[in-house]
């Protein structure tokens, strides 16, 4: 914006922008030129805009609704895949009702979790590779074919077993087609979307094929027993599974807590390990997978919902945002950050590949104590070494609302490399021979 009698404009334009359609951040730029600018304050009163209907119903066309429902109905292995654009939506019931009313499991992206129980009987989670590659039509919620769902093709889809069928609803009609065809695109706001497929569904909708869903189930209840085995362990030093059981039972009993979650075996296993019961609860890395997203979210989320927030952290993940504690404490923000202390990235164990004196580019210093961090700024520090010791610091920290940090004490040994990145190093071709 040049000129101050644009101001009005300039923050109605950026509204727009952040809200509707794909919402997003904006950036607004006041150049110095326009800091010395005068005008008349009942000018400049007349020159703001009151924003009307900053993100309008965008309807789909009908026979997209068709063609959507018509391939839904040639299903005999559907599924059904929820999206962050689904629980930005917030359209949670008519969401429900698709999802309930057609019978087809579903998956959550991450930031989904919560937009229906993670507990909730037509959740294939527990099953997710089983539903990826065997589903014959799957139908996409705000959710996109990148690189978090192997942009839709590969093993993980089961290509060799025959292409797939896409439905995908999006806000955004260049979404389409991004990666592998799309046979029935859904272009609207989800809310619109979802309900003219709910209304479309008619009274005798047939719900998937029995073999289909039992199939699911046999795979879920092996997984979730073989996972409770895992999660009853009691191992010391604490593993990323022990310490994480003890923030999935605090989350199941207060589902209006505010996850916050980044790193790489703390958020993946976080991500499975700690279930949502509430939609817009997790917010996490999201697709760019962005380290340093943790204090800044924690302080936008207390802020805004006056709810407490936990916060799960990698030792190296909370370094790239650590220094906001300051921020926390001073305006006594209602978080509580788990440090998952495994000292370094993924482990604490790596070996400096050179052989000289510095320590592996992935390890940190040894025992580090990020408790006294939040102690330097007066909140609360913990030391948790065990799970009840990392229980009591966050029943503390809930019935308190006082800013504190868990140092949590995790088995160094206990990470992997995430996404086996090293297989993508070249190696020459003089070895390879
Ligand atoms: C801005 C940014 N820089 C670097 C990375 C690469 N990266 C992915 S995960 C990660 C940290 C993993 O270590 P930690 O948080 O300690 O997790 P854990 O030890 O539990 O695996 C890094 C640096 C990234 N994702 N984003
Ligand atoms: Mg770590």
């Amino acid at each position: 914006m040049l000129h101050a009698e644009d101001i009005g404009v300039g923050i109605a334009r950026a509204i727009r922008s952040a809200v509707s359609g794909r919402p997003g951040g904006v950036y607004l730029d006041l150049p110095a030129k326009l800091f010395s600018q005068t005008m008349e304050a009942a000018a400049g009163k007349r020159s703001l805009i009151k924003v009307v209907d900053a993100a309008p119903r965008q309807l789909p066309a009908t026979e997209s609704v068709q063609r959507a429902l018509a391939l839904l109905k040639t299903a005999k292995r559907p599924l059904i895949l929820l999206g962050k654009g689904a629980a930005y939506a917030q359209v949670d019931a008519d969401i429900r009702a698709l999802v309930e009313k057609t019978g087809i499991p579903y998956l959550p992206m991450s930031m989904a979790k919560g937009l229906l129980p993670d507990n909730h009987v037509q959740s294939a989670s527990a099953a997710r590779s089983y539903v990826l590659a065997e589903a014959d039509v799957v139908m996409l919620v705000g959710a996109r074919l990148n690189w978090l769902l192997s942009h839709g093709k590969g093993k993980t889809w089961g290509q060799e077993k025959g292409a797939k069928q896409f439905i995908q609803i999006d806000i955004a009609p260049t979404e389409i087609d991004s990666n592998v065809a799309i046979a029935a695109p859904l272009i609207g706001d989800i809310g619109s979307c979802v309900s003219a497929l709910v209304a479309g569904l008619g009274a005798n909708w047939a719900k998937p094929p029995a073999e289909w869903t039992s199939a699911i189930n046999d795979r879920k209840d092996k997984n979730l027993t073989k996972m409770s085995a895992t999660l009853a362990l009691n191992p010391s030093p604490m593993s990323f599974h022990s310490a994480l059981n003890v923030i999935r039972n605090v989350v199941k009993a207060r589902p209006d807590v505010i996850v916050v979650n980044e790193g790489a075996n703390t958020l993946d296993f976080a991500r499975s390990i700690v279930d949502m019961y509430e939609p817009r609860k997790r917010l996490d890395v999201g697709t760019w997978g962005i380290m340093g997203i943790g204090m800044g979210f924690s302080i936008g989320a207390a802020v805004v919902t006056g709810k407490p927030v936990i916060a799960i952290e990698g030792d190296s993940a909370f370094g790239f945002s650590g220094m906001e504690v300051e921020t926390i404490c001073r305006y006594n923000l209602p978080v509580c950050v788990i440090v998952f202390n495994n000292n370094g990235i993924y482990r604490g164990i790596d070996v400096n590949p050179t052989g000289g004196k510095d320590v592996a580019p992935t390890v940190f210093v040894k025992n580090a104590r990020y408790d006294k961090m939040m102690e330097a700024f007066g909140g609360v520090g913990v030391h948790a070494t065990t799970p009840e010791e990392l229980q009591k610091g966050i029943d503390k920290a809930l019935a308190s609302g006082r800013p504190t940090l868990i140092n949590a004490v995790i088995d160094e040994t206990a990470g992997t490399e995430s996404g086996r990145i090293t297989s993508l190093n070249p190696t020459s071709a003089a070895k390879k021979k």
